[in-house]
């Protein structure tokens, strides 16, 4: 389709670009598929062009820490900045069980295929049930003059003991950090930082009230019986 010099980028993560990413409307009903290439490039987004994606929020059962990722360098859009645990997109064409068309069981798919992918945790250690769907979030936000995104992003919760297990992916990833809310808040104030602007959006508006709920619960001693209706 748009003919993009990807050169000069990382050549697995421009293998990636040839990911099928779900084409879907702002009521988020699927139409059809396409490169995640195209998906991304801001020419296509000011056309209107739209896609379904996923952010899970992993948290620490044993003090109810969020795990936070830094960016690998080698990312082609948002290269560097730290985000939440793990985001990416439910893909078109997967076949049987691993199908993630399925709106929120797709997500809950994609979000275990790719945490093993960009932090190494096993799939056994996040089974689809324990996953959370908080809401779904419609956003739209430039990358470089080239690159952007525009999605509807499906939020899933997640309380995992991952510790041991995880291993950053060298091109996806280039670090991790447990935070507390007071911990989180200060990497905020902290100008060297820089956060994804759905990342921004969701502690801005969302975050600290769900995790207030998670950490109720798990003094109560429900960890994974949270509803948020
Ligand atoms: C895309 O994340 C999804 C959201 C919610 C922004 P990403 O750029 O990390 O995707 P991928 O890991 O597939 O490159
Ligand atoms: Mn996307």
């Amino acid at each position: 389709m748009a003919n993009v010099d990807l050169s000069n980028y990382d050549s697995e993560q421009v293998r990636l670009m040839k990911e099928r990413c779900i084409l879907v409307n702002e009521n988020d009903d699927a139409h059809g598929a396409i490169d995640k290439k195209d998906c991304h490039l801001m020419k296509n987004i000011n056309a209107g062009m739209l896609h379904r994606a996923f952010s899970v929020f992993l948290f620490r059962p044993s003090d109810g820490k969020l795990l936070l990722q830094q960016r690998a360098p080698e990312k082609i859009t948002f290269p560097s900045m730290w985000t939440n645990t793990c985001c990416s997109h439910p893909l078109h064409g997967l076949k049987g069980s691993d199908n993630e068309e399925d709106g929120e069981l797709g997500a809950r798919r994609a979000a275990s295929r790719k945490l093993e992918h960009e932090l190494g945790i096993p799939r056994s250690k996040t089974p689809l049930d324990e996953f959370q769907y908080l809401t779904r979030i419609h956003y739209l936000a430039p990358s470089d003059g080239l690159w952007g995104e525009h999605e509807v992003d499906y939020i899933l919760f997640i309380t995992a003991d991952v510790e041991d297990v995880t291993t950053p992916s060298e091109n996806e990833v280039s670090a991790v950090k447990y935070v507390d809310q007071a911990e989180l808040k200060a990497m905020f104030e902290e100008p060297k930082n820089s956060f994804t602007p759905w990342f921004k959006l969701i502690v801005n508006k969302y975050l600290y009230g769900w995790w207030d709920q998670l950490l109720q619960q798990r003094k109560e001693g429900k960890v994974n019986a949270m509803s948020l209706g």
